[in-house]
């Protein structure tokens, strides 16, 4: 018998340190759960893993803040996790935790192993300690200015603003985050884990990995070219799993060395429950398991560099095979940002919508390969137009019609005509074509493909005008209606990957047996119906948004903005999320509509400087109204960081953010160029209001 392919699949642990916006969703959980529930629908033996990570600065800052003890904290955001994620869908096998008692023996093992190897060097360092609290600040409880960029509001770990790392014993003007007392620097000793020692390996690694996707890849590059360093492992902090070697009482183990094991006690976990506590072996610790990380790109680094060092360290453990990153999801054409509350979270969501139309519209336009935009009004269209109009329309049109002119019973089938057969094979491979897709994390297309069968089963109903043929032709009536019922049942297991809970009342509505989720894949929806089976009682399964409705949401989030900038912001501006999937025109003549989508401002220059190592990049801080950004423009060997400060420039505000030399660009300036090699950048004729509409 051929051997059941066996899949770990791991979310990110998100940290327990706020609830969980639409960002995680698109980024790390909706994507594995639609893979994983696929899988489990190939009859594949597949685990999912996830749990929150409650370790951390994130959480200590949290709860310092508030004047909590952690462990409240994380108690409160782990059932706030657990429940957001049961109630929109994502069907984890086990939501554990890293306070697990499992989770620190294992990381404490982890973590000897490595120190009895040698791969942990100790050093002594001068640390930031703050003499009113009493203790050593770890990085991101310093705050002060940033000594690349000059950013007044650096953390001590890294600067927002030019994305530098940061030794926070380089900060000026450093401020404890606790108390704001001008920290001292005093002696502390860690250890490190010496990465120099995985180079070689983890490269030889990553050569073998040509099927991972190109920006994970390339970032891994980017990390073993410069060459690996040490990194500390351990931190002085009173929250953590305590670091198992004496003299180092009173310290942790950093927490990115102890959350991804927290994968493995998970999985512990879970064998334990399920009354098997062996089982996580089968997967962790046999070749021929497929580990695949699902992360935002955020957390490629560890996941991709430090993990599988820690993971090679061990005697007996697999290393990821995949780690589909995906980029990061924007609201209406702006950055999430969970501090300022800007943000959709997915428990208010909840509280007003069911879960499968923001599944659906999420996985239309995840950030698989670049940053996207959710906007409400993109929501409106494709759950009005698409799942209601196409998907949720045939399925009610073909239901109704049966139980008004059939009493609710399946027809025959009799003579086939070439529609009929064509959508006979349709159905016959459209598992296949959408497993495709899915096999390849490429849940934009899957979903795409899998509408486009719902388009097609929506125009055969109408091509076949059954409302006609009952009178003037019963048996083509017939047939049409028997077929029709047919792609319900086809639709409904595809579907239920991506939209869960209508694929289950679909096949109650069909009268079927059991739970769509443990159908198969390849077979399930190809098995006939048979002519004279009851179906149950046809529902509309998506309805549709109003205008008001959606306006409400749309407004909730522009008065946050406007909060956040102090200044009135146009909702219009975001562009349509289907406009991206378009490919270029062929002419070369554009529409004014195009010209449009392009946004021009009139920004001014507030500071400029040189990039290091880079002779013709400027590095420029502008002033849009209201709105500060970064540029970094190839001007150097035309303009002097002096002549550019204060200078009135014309950018192109809505440009995709690039990183150059490291530097996040956001924008682009116009310039102008001739054949001589002559540069000039262009300047608004009058001195203009920065911010100002360029048309
Ligand atoms: N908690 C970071 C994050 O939520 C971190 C992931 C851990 S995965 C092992 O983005
Ligand atoms: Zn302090």
């Amino acid at each position: 018998m051929e051997k059941k392919e066996k899949i770990l699949v791991t979310s990110a642990l998100p940290y327990a340190n706020g609830p969980i916006h639409l960002g995680h969703i698109a980024g790390a959980y909706l994507n594995a759960d639609i893979y994983v529930r696929y899988q489990r629908l190939k009859q594949r033996d597949v685990v999912f893993i996830c749990g929150t990570d409650e370790h951390g600065a994130a959480i200590t800052l949290l709860a310092d803040k508030l004047g909590k003890h952690p462990k409240e904290i994380v108690d409160y955001y782990y059932k706030d996790h657990k429940e957001t994620f049961e109630k929109f869908g994502i069907s984890f096998d086990i939501f554990s935790r890293t306070t697990e008692p499992v989770h620190y023996e294992t990381s404490q093992e982890f973590f000897l192993s490595l120190y009895n190897k040698s791969y942990l060097n100790e050093r002594t360092i001068k640390q930031l300690y703050c003499p009113n609290d009493k203790r050593f600040l770890p990085d991101r409880y310093v705050e002060g200015t940033c000594p690349h960029c000059g950013n007044p509001g650096a953390r001590g770990d890294q600067c927002e603003k030019c994305g530098k790392w940061i030794d926070p014993l380089s900060l000026k003007e450093p401020r404890c985050m606790i108390c704001g007392t001008t920290p001292e620097v005093r002696e502390t000793t860690h250890l490190y884990l010496d990465l120099r020692k995985f180079q070689d390996r983890l490269r030889a690694w990553l050569d073998t990995k040509t099927h991972w996707k190109d920006n994970v890849r390339n970032f891994c590059y980017g990390w073993l070219n410069e060459g690996l360093e040490e990194r500390a492992v351990t931190r002085d902090l009173d929250w953590g799993v305590p670091v198992p070697l004496k003299g180092y009482e009173g310290k942790v183990l950093y927490v990115w060395i102890d959350a991804p094991i927290g994968y493995i006690s998970a999985t512990k976990k879970w064998a334990e429950q399920i009354g098997d506590p062996e089982r996580w072996r089968h997967y962790w610790q046999d070749e021929a398991t497929k580990l695949v990380h699902f992360i935002g790109k955020d957390n490629i680094v560890f996941h991709a560099i430090v993990w599988p060092a820690v993971l090679m360290a061990q005697d007996h453990y697999i290393l990821p095979f995949d780690i589909p990153a995906n980029e990061f999801l924007n609201i209406e054409g702006r950055k999430i940002s969970t501090s300022k509350n800007y943000a959709i979270w997915v428990r208010e969501y909840l509280e007003k919508f069911p879960p499968d139309p923001m599944r659906y519209v999420i996985a239309s336009t995840m950030p698989e390969n670049k940053d996207s935009d959710f906007s409400w009004r993109d929501f409106q269209t494709r759950v009005n137009a698409e799942l209601a109009d196409i998907l949720g329309n045939f399925i009610n049109r073909t239901l109704t019609f049966v139980r008004k002119n059939y009493d609710g019973r399946v027809p025959e089938r009799h003579e086939l005509t070439e529609d009929d057969r064509r959508m006979l094979a349709l159905i016959e491979a459209w598992p296949q074509k959408v497993g495709e897709a899915l096999e390849a994390y490429e849940i934009r297309k899957a979903t795409r493909t899998f509408m486009d069968l719902a388009r097609e089963a929506n125009k055969y109903f109408n091509d076949a005008e059954p409302w006609r043929t009952f009178k003037e032709d019963r048996l083509r009536c017939d047939t049409a209606l028997n077929i029709s019922l047919q792609l319900c049942k086809a639709l409904a297991v595809i579907m239920s990957p991506f939209l869960p809970f209508s694929a289950q009342k679909l096949w109650q509505m069909l009268n079927l047996d059991g739970d769509v989720e443990r159908q198969h894949w390849d077979t399930t929806g190809a098995e006939p119906l048979q002519p004279g089976h009851q179906l149950g009682k046809p529902e509309i399964l998506f309805r549709k948004y109003d205008d008001d409705v959606i306006e409400e949401e749309i407004q909730k989030l522009e008065r946050i903005a406007r909060q956040i900038e102090g200044e009135p912001v146009s909702v219009d501006e975001p562009k349509d999320a289907k406009s991206e999937e378009k490919t270029v025109a062929q002419e070369d003549l554009i529409s004014i509509d195009d010209f449009g989508k392009v946004q021009l401002r009139v920004a001014r220059v507030e500071s400029a400087q040189k990039v290091e190592g880079a002779d013709r990049l400027l590095q420029l801080q502008i002033d849009l109204g209201g709105e500060k950004r970064q540029i970094i423009a190839g001007i150097a060997q035309h303009y002097s960081p002096e002549e550019m400060v204060g200078k009135q420039i014309i950018v192109v505000a809505n440009l995709k953010p690039a990183k150059i030399r490291g530097l996040e660009s956001q924008g682009m300036l116009l310039a102008a160029t001739d054949d001589s090699g002559k540069l000039c950048v262009l300047v608004p004729e009058k001195d203009m209001q920065p911010g100002a509409k360029v048309r």
